[in-house]
């Protein structure tokens, strides 16, 4: 177990075959903390609308935030776009958990970071909804595939965890450029309000940077990378590349292909 002051998770896409619900309990029972940030994307209410995944261990995840909720842990939820349902409801409460549609968190070293998930700056869902959508259901049959790829890789011994996914997205030249712009606008957006940085999810693309002297900060997510942010207890964030507790279950980057109805 692991103090830190604050934790950062975004896009965990529970209610999905991809989302890595065992990692993230293992990460979730690693780290203690004051504050927990929902950073958007939690639930994934559009896949769900085509059909559900939901495993054990993502019940175990639920459990486990509502149980911290109720032990003092503060938990804010910031809802994303894949659980954009809950937005109606900001302003309200469930389970110790608060809904905000942001939030401005003061970290231990007095810098001020505003939490938002991110979708408001990436140009194509706001004004391509469709093309958001065809992205996903395409995306989702990536996951597909690679679970398929590393069945094989696994059943010939071929080391290291690889993901497909994970991969066209970081390849594509258009995705990078897709990044750089999101990040950028940002950014632009937190200059404005005078803040000292962001703590954004969304666009699965795990960050700690200084951009223009903001500090840019993305939680990446719990489909591919097993990112997290954490602030220790001085303020200082660190970006965290989840890879299972050493001396708990065993690590790995395994898919749960169990599924539960
Ligand atoms: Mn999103």
């Amino acid at each position: 177990m692991e103090r830190v002051r604050s934790i950062f998770l975004s896009d965990i896409h529970l209610g999905t075959r991809a989302c890595q619900a065992d990692q993230l309990h293992s990460f979730l029972k690693h780290y203690e903390s004051e504050y927990l940030f929902l950073v958007g994307d939690i639930i994934d209410f559009w896949s769900m609308s085509r059909g559900i995944v939901w495993s054990r261990a993502q019940n175990t995840v639920v459990q486990k935030i509502l149980r911290k909720a109720r032990h003092g842990v503060k938990v804010i939820f910031v809802p994303g776009n894949h659980d954009e349902a809950l937005r109606e409801y900001v302003g309200t409460s469930f389970g110790d958990i608060d809904l905000v549609m942001e939030h401005v968190h003061t970290a231990a070293d007095g810098k001020r970071y505003v939490l938002l998930h991110g979708d408001e700056f990436d140009q194509v869902t706001r004004y391509h909804r469709w093309v958001a959508v065809l992205g996903d259901v395409l995306y989702n049959f990536l996951v597909r595939v690679n679970v398929l790829l590393s069945l094989i890789r696994r059943t010939f011994r071929i080391s290291g965890y690889w993901s497909l996914a994970g991969y066209a997205k970081r390849k594509v030249k258009g995705a990078l450029e897709f990044i750089y712009s999101f990040e950028e606008s940002v950014v632009h957006a937190v200059k404005e309000r005078g803040l000292d940085g962001v703590v954004c999810g969304h666009i699965h693309a795990a960050a700690l940077k200084t951009i223009d002297g903001i500090t840019y900060i993305n939680c990446g997510d719990w489909v591919d990378s097993c990112t997290a942010i954490v602030e220790h207890l001085d303020g200082r964030m660190e970006l965290l590349h989840w890879k299972g507790d050493p001396v708990g279950e065993v690590a790995g980057g395994e898919l749960p292909l169990e599924e539960a109805a």
